[in-house]
């Protein structure tokens, strides 16, 4: 048994507009790899309102929905496709909580408390389940090759 691999895990990680914006792609890049993850897949895109809105889908009958689809769309944004043993837990633990405000008070090292500024502008998404992660890594990526590529130039 001591021989078996470690069965990997796949997530989905992007990093959201004001992430890039303020340039925090290299750093969050390397605290990724540093963690033990590898990044299989990565493309950088401007997502549109329909792709932000699909995307989001779960949250569509929010009242943050209308300002959260105008930040996703408001900029560019790296989506990567993370692996590794927990990949799915790992990252989400990673990233912190959802409120950037209350990452900087409990998770003073996260990727969150790093760069994100609020409970809407907090820097980084990561898949938050199994089922999640399975639907968002082939909504931007083809299964059908192993190579690098994406669906779409622009979604
Ligand atoms: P994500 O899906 O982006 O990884 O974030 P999450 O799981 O931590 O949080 P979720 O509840 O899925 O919310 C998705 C994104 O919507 C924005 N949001 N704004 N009260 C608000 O204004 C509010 N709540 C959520 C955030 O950008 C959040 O990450
Ligand atoms: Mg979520």
């Amino acid at each position: 048994l001591a021989n078996v691999d470690k069965v990997k895990e796949k997530t989905l990680a992007m990093i959201k507009p004001d992430g890039v914006e303020g340039e925090y792609a290299d750093v969050i890049k390397k605290t990724i790899l540093d963690s033990g993850f590898e990044i299989a897949h990565e493309i950088e895109l401007q997502l549109n309102e329909d792709t932000a809105k699909n995307f989001y889908a779960e949250h569509s009958s929010k009242s943050f929905f209308p300002s959260l689809v105008q930040y996703m769309t408001s900029g560019k944004v790296v989506i990567m496709v993370l692996e590794k043993e927990n990949a799915i837990s790992d990252w989400r633990a990673l990233i912190g909580p959802t409120d950037a405000n209350t990452a900087k008070e409990t998770h003073p090292t996260s990727i969150r408390a790093l760069c994100g500024v609020d409970t809407g502008r907090n820097c980084v998404h990561g898949s938050d389940s199994p089922q999640s992660a399975a639907r968002e890594i082939s909504f931007f990526f083809d299964k059908s090759t192993s190579d690098v590529s994406q669906r779409h130039d622009e979604l």
